[in-house]
């Protein structure tokens, strides 16, 4: 079956490490001309989402917008039940594992998953792990947020996904996050998760992604930067080139 999952395991067999741009749909500034710049350079798939998403109006017109002007496949990476779109073509349906609030846990889940379905949306089972704290998505998602130097925690959370039969993992630092990832968390985490391994938060060049991607990153999110960089689409482009293998 063609699916969005084959898509990107596909993809990952062929670069070894992507990149996903993330859009955030409550900024629609430039997201058309945005979309067409990060295919171009090399982007195997836009995140259209975010943790403060309300407006879901707004999120479905600049989805179907997007969507006219690109081929590559449009993700919804969801905050709450309202980050749910039926003209994205697939969703990263996310447990954010290491919250206080059962809410982030199934909750939301349980509540947007009809909505899923009639949408005919591609479900890409997704464990969201958020590291460090005082970022937007900590505080939305009442995380309990994993320190940066532990990354024997996020080992823990990363095989019970596993276990639990998701087969994408996030680790978050939160979007702007002044630190990024380790890569020796990251490392540490691909010598137990056997999913696809998303790494975002604070990535804003080039370097800083090599590293998360020698460390095992299936997938590097880049949002920040393309939204607040002048200099974002040679950036970008350097970090397509050196990610790969
Ligand atoms: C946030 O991981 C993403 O959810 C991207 O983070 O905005 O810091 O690139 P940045």
């Amino acid at each position: 079956m063609n699916t969005i999952e084959t898509y990107i395991l596909n993809e990952i067999k062929r670069y070894r490490t992507l990149c996903f741009p993330l859009i955030d749909s409550e900024n629609p500034k430039d997201v058309i001309s945005i979309a067409k710049k990060v295919e171009r350079l090399g982007a195997s798939a836009i995140l259209i989402g975010g943790s403060s998403i309300i407006d879901q109006i707004e999120l479905s017109k600049i989805i179907s917008q997007i969507k006219t002007t690109i081929t590559i496949p449009v993700i919804l990476f969801p905050g709450n039940v309202t980050g749910v779109s039926p003209n994205a073509d697939a969703i990263l349906f996310m447990s954010l594992l290491n919250s206080e609030n059962p809410y982030f846990i199934t909750g939301a889940q349980a509540l947007a998953a009809i909505g899923v379905k009639k949408s005919k949306l591609e479900a890409l089972p997704t464990g969201y792990l958020i590291i460090g704290e005082g970022t937007t998505a900590w505080f939305v998602g009442q995380a309990k947020g994993i320190p940066f130097h532990k990354p024997n925690l996020a080992i823990m959370y990363s095989l019970a996904a596993q276990y639990l039969g998701m087969r994408f993992l996030y680790l978050e630092a939160g979007s702007g996050a002044n630190q990024h990832i380790s890569p020796e968390m990251v490392k540490s985490v691909r010598q137990y998760y056997e999913g696809v391994l998303i790494v975002g938060g604070g990535i804003r060049n080039s370097q800083i992604a090599k590293h998360l991607a020698d460390a095992g990153a299936d997938i590097i999110v880049v949002g920040t930067m393309i939204e607040n960089d002048n200099n974002w689409e040679s950036k970008f482009s350097d970090i397509i080139e050196l990610i790969r293998k």
